[in-house]
């Protein structure tokens, strides 16, 4: 238990989430250039208006996680359980709205990561409960990436959780740039989850690159 959580807070010091709307470039090469970039973890968020869907989703799908098999990432399906089980994803992201934790917990076993996104100290607690491996906290800065995202927060959820002594692995995500990670870091995050910081980039393994260092960096001071 000890393991697999210095295990996954090693994974989230560069959480980046991605689907086809999000890139610039193709999917798959933006994923080669962020995994060069030193990215730590990926999440397949194929959602939002544009996004693929049925047959063309699933085959992205398989395209990056074949990518990320090849270069030692782990692989982890946002909302969908069902493509997480069919592709045997290393595991799952889930949030608020969607199938509950502990059901999903359940359902993959305890091989699987699963990851939960929290708004407040209540929701954290019932995830932990729930056999969450991760939290994902926020929106920490506003954000354009996610159209129903929750009020913007800054770091005092994160502050809280940390000051109620829970010890769970987290990362910080909504409108995270190289910019404003220290906050973050220091709030007491264990790395943080960007899309458009990357994705959008004009250099995406450089902008990668960049973040990684940034949270390297703030974690020392
Ligand atoms: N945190 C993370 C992670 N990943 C996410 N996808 C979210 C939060 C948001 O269900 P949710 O999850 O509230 O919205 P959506 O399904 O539209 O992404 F921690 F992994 F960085
Ligand atoms: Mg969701």
């Amino acid at each position: 238990m000890h393991n697999r959580s210095v295990q996954i807070r090693e994974w989230l010091k560069l959480y980046f989430i991605m689907g086809s709307v999000n890139c610039r470039l193709s999917p798959a090469d933006t994923l080669l250039q962020a995994i060069d970039g030193g990215i730590t973890l990926f999440q397949f968020r194929e959602k939002d208006p544009g996004a693929l869907s049925g047959a063309a989703a699933i085959e992205l799908a398989r395209q990056l996680q074949g990518i990320c098999r090849q270069r030692g990432i782990p692989f982890i399906v946002n909302d969908d359980i069902g493509l997480a089980e069919m592709l045997d994803a290393d595991g799952v992201h889930v949030g608020q709205e969607d199938e509950p934790a502990a059901a999903i917990r359940r359902r993959l076993g305890t091989g699987k990561i699963v990851g939960v996104s929290a708004h407040t100290l209540q929701e954290a607690e019932q995830a932990i409960a729930d056999g969450a491996d991760y939290l994902g906290l926020g929106p920490v800065y506003p954000t354009s990436s996610k159209a129903d995202a929750r009020a913007v927060q800054g770091t005092q959820v994160i502050e809280q959780l940390r000051r109620s002594g829970l010890s769970i692995p987290l990362v910080g995500i909504g409108g995270i740039t190289a910019d404003n990670v220290p906050p973050v870091i220091r709030a007491g995050a264990d790395g943080i989850s960007v899309i458009s910081a990357i994705a959008a980039a004009p250099d995406v393994s450089g902008a990668a690159r960049h973040l990684l260092h940034k949270v390297t960096a703030s974690s020392q001071s």
